[in-house]
């Protein structure tokens, strides 16, 4: 299989194959490293083993990109805020202060993620040459939804908070922008080749909102991108039709769909992108058959358009690696 170095340059010809969450809960190997280092921050700032970790699904399955091993949160902590990983609980940050936050510096801020710098340099000595590595942030939005505590629940927003820090948001929005192009552009200048910005949470906002809080901020960030010859994917998760909107107005190079939006749709209505993903990461934990069944729908229908395999969302802690290798398998098989 032959790559370029960029993941959605639109001359290759083979069908590339990663995984969103490629690195991670499911596998044995990184449950040993994870066992013995209950920091998980300071596990994202060990470069050492953050780039063994990135490497671990490169090992283990040989897919066409690594994804450096580190977590969206990363830039609220580089920007001040306190966050914890506790089991089973999901993150938790602590209180957001809109004063202190304003007064960051790029200096301290580079200074504080400078680990993750190194860990991209690491795992690029070390990747084949004919593989991307895959550097990411979170959108605006979606740390914010962890910064201010947005949700109640798992997936329900709190729309009276929303309303009361309407104003903070703003500012929010605004500064966080620019250190998530800084963020983006020390990783590619540290060896990474393409970005991708996830915006997990952008299904949450109601219409009226769509524009100020995912649109826009993807799209200035894109920009940034373009401007600085940057390939970028973006996953506006959650969003269903208005991914059309989103597409004609940011036009990132690539873009992830969700497992929920209709493949045959996305086809026709966001031509010009490199499409990736799309498949239901539970596709996984069904028989091998009807796992085939579903990555074939998607192979049959991206046949003739970039491509660029990967799910719907990130792979499940409770799939079996033995799973991975067999849709590795059948997708490349089948190019
Ligand atoms: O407890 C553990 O062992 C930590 C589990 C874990 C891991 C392996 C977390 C906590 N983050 C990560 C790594 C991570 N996070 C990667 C690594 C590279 C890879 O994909 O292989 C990436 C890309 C992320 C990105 C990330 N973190 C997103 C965006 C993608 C998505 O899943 O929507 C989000 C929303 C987070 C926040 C986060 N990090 C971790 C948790 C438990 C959460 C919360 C998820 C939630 O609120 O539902």
């Amino acid at each position: 299989m032959k790559l370029t170095n960029s993941l959605i340059d639109k001359n290759i010809s083979c069908l590339p194959i990663w995984f969103m969450r490629q690195a991670g809960r499911y596998l044995p190997e990184f449950q040993k490293i994870r066992s013995i280092n209950p920091n998980f921050i300071k596990l994202c700032l060990n470069s050492d083993l953050s780039s063994e970790i990135t490497l671990q699904p490169i090992k283990r399955f040989n897919l066409d990109a690594a994804i450096i091993f580190s977590d969206i949160l990363m830039v609220p902590y580089g920007l001040g805020q306190e966050v914890e990983f506790k089991k089973n609980a999901g993150p938790i940050l602590s209180k957001f202060n809109i004063n202190t936050f304003l007064t960051n510096n790029e200096i301290t801020f580079k200074k504080k993620l400078n680990p993750v710098y190194e860990a991209i340099k690491k795992t690029r000595q070390k990747l084949e040459k004919n593989k991307s590595l895959i550097s990411f942030i979170g959108a605006p939005w979606t740390l914010i939804v962890y910064m201010l505590g947005l949700k109640q629940g798992k997936n329900i927003l709190n729309k009276e908070l929303l309303e009361k820090k309407k104003e903070e948001i703003n500012l929010i929005l605004k500064e966080l922008e620019k250190f998530l192009c800084l963020h983006i552009k020390n990783q590619i200048d540290a060896g990474a080749d393409v970005v991708q910005i996830f915006d997990s949470w952008a299904g949450l906002l109601e219409e009226k909102y769509l524009d100020d809080y995912c649109i826009e901020p993807n799209l200035n960030i894109v920009n940034f991108c373009k401007l600085n010859n940057i390939p970028v994917i973006c996953f506006p998760k959650g969003i269903n039709k208005n991914y059309f909107n989103f597409f004609k107005r940011v036009k990132p190079d690539g873009i992830n769909i969700d497992f929920d939006l209709d493949p045959e749709w996305a086809r026709k209505n966001l031509e010009g992108a490199c499409i990736q993903g799309g498949m239901d990461p539970k596709a996984l934990l069904l028989s091998e058959v009807e796992m085939f069944k579903v990555a074939d729908k998607y192979l049959k229908i991206f046949k003739d358009s970039p491509y660029i395999f990967n799910l719907g969302h990130g792979l499940l802690p409770q799939t079996n690696p033995d799973t991975v290798r067999k849709l590795i398998r059948f997708v490349r098989e089948r190019e």
